[in-house]
């Protein structure tokens, strides 16, 4: 997922939350016939000077909660999918992927599923998905995918992924990283 897809929903969510309020603001009222004095012999001028829509008096008075509590089933719905969604990880964030970036994801929390973005100036790095004999020896297994755009999403899966630079002596000098997603 891209990144901006988070506040989208949350937008999306809120813009949802509005109608289904608005609807109920706008919906038909229901009047008491003569208010707190009820429908009795003295009510005939109860409506003088109100003003009625048609479908006013037919809704039952529970409908509008009811949409209230709709509306908050649905936000909570948009705003869980927002936190339970893919992420998305720029790998050494500002500075990008370098020879010191191997240290990045130390203390993080990362998922099957989430994205690393890799970017560095294309030539000058690369990014290759190896396993974990690759990862230890600075090597590339055959049949590894090589990344060089300078700019490589990878979506992390499952277990440990390994990554490393297979630029001559970059991974020897750190630029390597495993990665746990849960
Ligand atoms: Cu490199």
């Amino acid at each position: 997922m891209a990144q901006g897809s988070g506040s989208a929903r949350a937008v999306l969510a809120l813009v949802l939350l509005c109608m289904l309020l608005h609807g109920d603001l706008a919906e038909s009222k229901v009047y008491t016939v003569g208010d707190r004095g009820g429908w009795t012999l003295s009510s005939g001028g109860w409506s003088r000077g109100k003003r009625f829509r048609a479908g006013d008096l037919a809704m039952a008075q529970g409908s509008g909660s009811a949409r209230a509590v709709l509306a908050l089933v649905l936000l909570c719905v948009l705003l869980h999918g927002d936190l339970a969604e893919s992420k998305v990880y720029t790998v050494g964030d500002r500075g990008g992927w370098t020879l010191s970036s191997g240290g990045w994801s130390r203390g993080k929390r990362f998922r099957a599923g989430d994205v690393l973005l890799f970017k560095y100036g294309r030539g000058a790095h690369n990014v290759v998905a190896v396993n974990a004999a690759g990862y230890r020896s600075c090597s590339v297994p055959r049949g590894s995918r090589t990344y060089s755009s300078g700019n490589d999403r990878v979506t992390l899966s499952r277990g440990t992924n390994y990554f490393i630079c297979s630029i001559p002596g970059h991974c020897g000098a750190g630029m390597k990283m495993a990665i746990n997603a849960a």
